[in-house]
């Protein structure tokens, strides 16, 4: 990952408390309210229960104990049974509706955001680590999780206790009360003064954490170029660096936190003496009982420990809503790629592309990719896009698949604007073969069917045999049923070109593009193909990019792409006898560089292609 990358990173991590965004995660809840008013009560119930511990003791002590009177002890000690029994019964239910509620609630976001991802366009995914993208689904989704499951437990069940405690205390004793309130001050200060510099520290723990994902998502990813090219110690290096950032950033995070409680400890415990102090005045003077002076500690120390949960559960919130806002960043991200207004599906094609004036660049401030490309193809026609590396022959395939829109010009499909049409209705009537051909993980069936879902097994095996797959795929024992592996790893390149384009045939549609569909595959595949297609392709518009010219002999017309423009079109005749033709030019090297591998009887190398690109 860029530094540039960790900057804008630490842009979004850098924000306070802010009520819109709880507001916001707050709808979430609103389908569950009713489980979440039960849990509510509950833990109201647990809380209040919890707090007649102390007068039940008190009660025993002075009723009881003190004045002999074995019958009370009883009375406490069964209430004391029935209550602990009651509070375990509340817990019981406590956690049975907030873990279903937590993850009905995890669901339903995780869910929301995929679906989102599923529409937004590729420019959002361009340059985004997918380690980050993936954090937001798992890490952060669960965070929230966290903060609903126990963070709501500890704020209701503290804020009673709390508000139970302060009553109990100043109708118990107002003067011990104001004594043990001496303390608060202070201990906001601190928790106020202090706490920022801890929720620093947290926020830039979870950035360490977000880096730490993106490196390894690339390392793993990328792990065979690493070993190739040796990169291990640098890649531990770096990854050193990540780690150690994390160290330091949760160090930091502690060394604010580890001030914070302790303080909060000291405080309480003085407060506890001073009442301790005069509460033993009191007795001996007679005003108040031993039993009081008991469960006034025992209240009071129960009073502390409500004002550090909620601060520390305070900092969940925070926390949980850095994870919100980075959620709500991508949910608000609209896709790029939308249906105009009133946008109609696009009807069955005949074929006819048009792309008029289109020029087109994937950043604003980038430079011009397209420039003034005009060009109409008609029905049936079949187009070959040729020209160097970075010419940008892909990106007039984005364009015409409405991956990305021209800032400039439109695309037209019998006659039809794209930017005009519903999306999905004109996609499902183009199929594309990848320049990299993307394998999913499942069978050799489900990879091909993967373009028709309603194909039989009949079709599949016949768009198989269209593009020679079949030869390859019945040496499998399992044939058509072979595992693929992610990303089509257990299968070789070539092998995956040809499973993608037996994808695209299965879809059977009138505009067909062919991205260096068979760049991977051996020449005489690569023949047996053409040979095949000479057929497959008839009546549909179908667009092929080649680096080796052979293949886009038989097209109707070529257009040699340079620096994104057009530079010269026509049939393959006609371009090579133009005398100073780039097209002539690039097959009289490709032809040279045939017959010289012809003759040190390497017909099948792959070397053809790099010589051109020079
Ligand atoms: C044309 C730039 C690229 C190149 C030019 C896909 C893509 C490309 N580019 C971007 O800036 N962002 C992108 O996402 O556009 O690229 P192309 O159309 O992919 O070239 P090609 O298909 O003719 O080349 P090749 O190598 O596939 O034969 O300058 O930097
Ligand atoms: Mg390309």
């Amino acid at each position: 990952m860029s530094d540039e990358q960790y900057e804008e990173l630490q842009e979004v991590e850098q924000r306070p408390f802010d009520y819109g965004l709880l507001k916001r995660m707050l709808r979430y809840t609103i389908p569950y309210r009713k489980q979440l008013a039960l849990a509510t009560v509950v833990i109201a119930i647990g809380s209040i229960l919890r707090l007649t511990e102390p007068y039940l003791l008190r009660t025993a002590i002075d009723l009881g104990i003190t004045p002999g009177n074995m019958r009370v002890v009883n009375t406490v000690a069964i209430l004391w049974l029935v209550f602990q029994l009651l509070g375990a019964g509340a817990e019981y239910v406590r956690i049975h509706i907030l873990n279903r509620t937590g993850q009905n609630l995890l669901y339903d976001m995780r869910q929301e955001l995929f679906t989102h991802l599923q529409w937004l366009s590729l420019r959002f995914y361009d340059g985004r680590p997918v380690g980050r993208i993936m954090a937001r689904v798992t890490n952060d989704v669960e965070t929230i999780n966290d903060l609903i499951n126990s963070g709501l437990v500890t704020i209701i069940s503290q804020a009673v206790s709390l508000v139970g405690i302060v009553i109990i205390l100043f109708v118990v004793n107002v003067r011990l009360a104001l004594l043990a309130m001496l303390v608060v001050p202070g201990m906001a200060w601190v928790v106020v003064r202090l706490r920022p510099r801890m929720e620093t520290g947290w926020r830039n723990v979870r950035k360490a954490n977000s880096n730490i994902n993106a490196n390894l998502n690339e390392t793993i990813t990328g792990i065979r170029v690493s070993q190739a090219f040796c990169r291990e110690n640098t890649n531990i290096l770096s990854f050193e660096k990540l780690n150690n950032n994390y160290y330091d950033a949760f160090m930091g995070a502690i060394r604010a936190e580890v001030l914070i409680w302790p303080t909060v400890d000291v405080l309480g415990t003085v407060g506890s003496a001073l009442v301790l102090w005069a509460g033993a005045r009191m007795v001996l003077n007679d005003v108040i009982t031993v039993g009081y002076v008991l469960a006034f500690t025992d209240y009071l120390f129960r009073f502390w420990e409500p004002i550090s949960a909620i601060s520390r559960v305070y900092s969940r919130v925070l926390s949980a809503m850095a994870s919100a806002e980075r959620i709500f960043e991508y949910l608000d991200t609209q896709p790029e790629i939308l249906d105009a207004e009133g946008a109609q599906p696009l009807p069955p094609i005949k074929g006819q592309v048009t792309m008029e004036n289109i020029s087109f660049r994937y950043k604003e401030d980038d430079r011009w990719v397209l420039k003034d490309i005009n060009f109409t193809i008609q029905p049936g026609q079949t187009v070959a896009l040729v020209g160097p590396t970075g010419a940008g022959k892909t990106s007039i395939i984005n364009l015409l698949m409405r991956f990305y829109d021209p800032q400039q010009g439109r695309v037209l499909i019998d006659g039809h604007d794209l930017a005009q049409v519903q999306l999905p209705s004109v996609r499902s009537q183009i199929a594309l073969v990848l320049q990299e051909s993307f394998l999913f993980s499942g069978t050799i069936a489900d990879n091909i069917r993967y373009s028709r879902l309603d194909a039989s097994q009949e079709d599949i095996e016949r768009a198989a045999q269209a593009v020679q797959a079949d030869r390859f795929i019945m040496k499998y024992a399992d044939g058509y049923a072979h595992e693929v592996g992610e990303r089509g790893s257990n299968i070789s390149v070539g092998q995956r070109q040809l499973i993608s384009f037996a994808r695209a045939l299965l879809a059977d549609p009138r505009i067909l593009i062919l991205d260096e569909a068979t760049s991977s595959v051996d020449s005489q595949t690569e023949r047996a193909i053409q040979e095949a297609m000479h057929t497959l392709l008839e009546g549909r518009t179908t667009f092929i990019i080649a680096h080796r010219l052979s293949t886009i002999q038989r097209a109707d017309t070529i257009f040699v792409i340079e620096d994104g423009r057009i530079v010269e079109q026509g049939r393959h005749e006609e371009l090579l006898a133009m005398p100073e033709g780039r097209y002539a030019h690039l097959y009289q090297r490709q032809f040279a560089s045939w017959e010289i591998q012809r003759q040190v009887g390497a017909a099948e190398a792959e070397g053809c292609r790099d010589i051109i690109v020079e």
